[in-house]
């Protein structure tokens, strides 16, 4: 009986594109190229490894329930996500990132309640609450940053990396709430056990990549 292969769940963007070096380095290639396919499922030059490629933000669900033996997310995806049920064993130093509090440029404090646009709701509100703030969160999917600039939001919790995108649009960072953001490989609590010869292989080759890039 053949075992059904080890599955990797990566998301298309700077996640796949920075990951798949440090798993060429590991043994693992892909076939094709997954940013030139509209294929899920892709094989590798390892017969018993598969490469999934979701959303992000997907990423945990897929790991923690099984979909996925092995993942890479950012840990603002997995502190959004409350990563239960998953190992998070190798930090690979990749895509990284600040998650921010930030305002229009010169933006008085808020007084009372104060509006803040996001996609990290769960974040953004233990945060608030921490800062013992009161605040409304409103969810959203993308582009935070205009949120301010039409009146819907006083704050937004967003990634920053160069700060470009906040500097275009007359925004600032206000506050830092992690300045340690990279992406994490998560593992699946079942599969560290099923698997742990294949899974340990595979995190201790994808180590040693992170360590030669030092
Ligand atoms: O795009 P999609 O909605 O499908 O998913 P995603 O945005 O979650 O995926 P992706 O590939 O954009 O990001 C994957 C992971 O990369 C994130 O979860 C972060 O951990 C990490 N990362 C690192 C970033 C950035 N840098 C980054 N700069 N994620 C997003 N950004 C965006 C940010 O949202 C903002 O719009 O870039 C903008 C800020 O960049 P600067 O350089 O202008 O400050
Ligand atoms: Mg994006």
């Amino acid at each position: 009986m053949t075992e059904t292969p080890l599955t990797i769940a990566l998301s298309k963007g700077r996640i796949l594109q920075e990951t798949l070096p440090l798993l060429k380095e590991a043994g693992i290639e892909l076939l094709e190229d997954p940013s030139a396919s509209r294929k899920l499922i892709f094989d590798t030059t390892r017969e018993d490894v598969r490469i999934i490629v979701i959303r992000a933000t997907d990423v945990p669900p897929y790991v923690q329930h099984g979909g996925a033996d092995l993942g890479v997310a950012g840990k603002d995806v997995l502190m959004e996500h409350g990563a239960e049920g998953l190992f998070e064993p190798l930090d690979l130093e990749i895509a990284r990132c600040k998650l921010m509090v930030a305002a229009l440029k010169d933006a008085p404090p808020v007084s009372g309640r104060v509006r803040v646009a996001t996609k990290f709701v769960n974040v953004a509100r233990a945060y608030f609450a921490r800062q013992g703030k009161q605040a409304e969160i409103i969810k959203l999917y993308g582009a935070m940053e205009l949120a301010p600039l039409v009146g819907l939001a006083d704050r937004i919790v967003d990634i920053v990396d160069t700060g470009n995108t906040l500097r275009a649009n007359g925004l600032e960072p206000t506050e830092i709430i992690a300045d340690d953001i990279s992406s994490r490989v998560v593992v699946n609590r079942a599969s560290m056990k099923t698997r742990h010869g294949d899974i340990q292989g595979i995190l201790d080759k994808l180590e040693q990549a992170v360590a030669k890039r030092r």
